[in-house]
């Protein structure tokens, strides 16, 4: 495919300055293949630490941000000052806002538009629960995810799209390739018929849930998968493996 791979490292609530400055010198010196997009997603209070360790070549990301500039919002930030922190991303949908924090489809929908107004970029994460797989829903519940995040897309080339079944996340079962590219392949196929030929051609698909060194290679080699969304995995040196994973 033409899509640019992209792969995103998300350090969660993870590492003190000490244990990530030991990350990022890894990625700063580690050789990597020149097509892959690189994204950290630092803890907030860390994204400024983030952008002056690493390298140029990586964007940093906040992890979550809230719906509107600025005002009385205690504990919120915005994506202006993820911005004035010279990160230009944010990831928004995690699985882990939608089902520890209670983020609703809506809120979620509300924060895509006004990042993407404000000129930060969205990794928009969508994903169905282990119930909701058995009970055979997970298209519906990826689409109605997917739905309410393109009603509030302004401009798709600001975005990536991610695909992290919730039973995978953190558990140490990934989704086997056949399963990570059905479900993408589905997510192309309701960009074209809902979006646009463009959106559906251009949008890179990430896959996320205990990608690893061991399983990365497989994945990467499914036509719909663009790349990854890697949390545990992504503080250890194997990133770099999964970063290469195309090469
Ligand atoms: C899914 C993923 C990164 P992990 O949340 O977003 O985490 O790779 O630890 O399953």
């Amino acid at each position: 495919a033409s899509r640019r791979f992209f792969v995103g490292g998300n350090w969660k609530m993870n590492g003190n300055k000490e244990s990530l400055l030991e990350v990022m010198n890894t990625l700063n010196t580690a050789s990597l293949h020149e097509d892959t997009e690189v994204v950290c997603a630092a803890p907030s209070i860390y994204l400024d630490f983030a952008r002056s360790g690493l390298d140029p070549r990586f964007g940093v990301a906040a992890q979550n941000c809230y719906k509107v500039e600025k005002g009385a919002f205690t504990g919120e930030i915005s994506p202006a000052m993820i911005k004035d922190c010279g990160a230009d991303w944010v990831v928004l949908g995690h699985s882990e806002r939608r089902h520890v924090f209670g983020e609703s489809d809506e809120l979620i929908g509300q924060k895509v538009s006004h990042a993407l107004l404000s000129d930060v970029c969205v990794v928009a994460c969508v994903g169905e629960t282990l119930e909701q797989r058995e009970d055979g829903s997970t298209e519906e519940v990826v689409y109605a995810q997917t739905q309410v995040i393109a009603e509030n897309v302004s401009d798709w080339g600001k975005v990536v799209l991610a695909y992290e079944p919730v039973w995978a996340i953190g558990t140490g079962r990934t989704a086997t390739p056949e399963q990570a590219q059905s479900v993408h392949e589905k997510l192309r196929a309701w960009l074209r018929a809902h979006v646009s030929d463009d959106a559906a051609d251009s949008v890179r698909i990430i896959y996320g849930g205990s990608v690893t060194a061991a399983n990365c290679r497989e994945l990467a080699s499914q036509s719909d998968v663009d790349g990854f969304l890697v949390g545990g995995a992504s503080l250890k040196p194997e990133f770099i493996d999964i970063i290469n994973a195309r090469a």
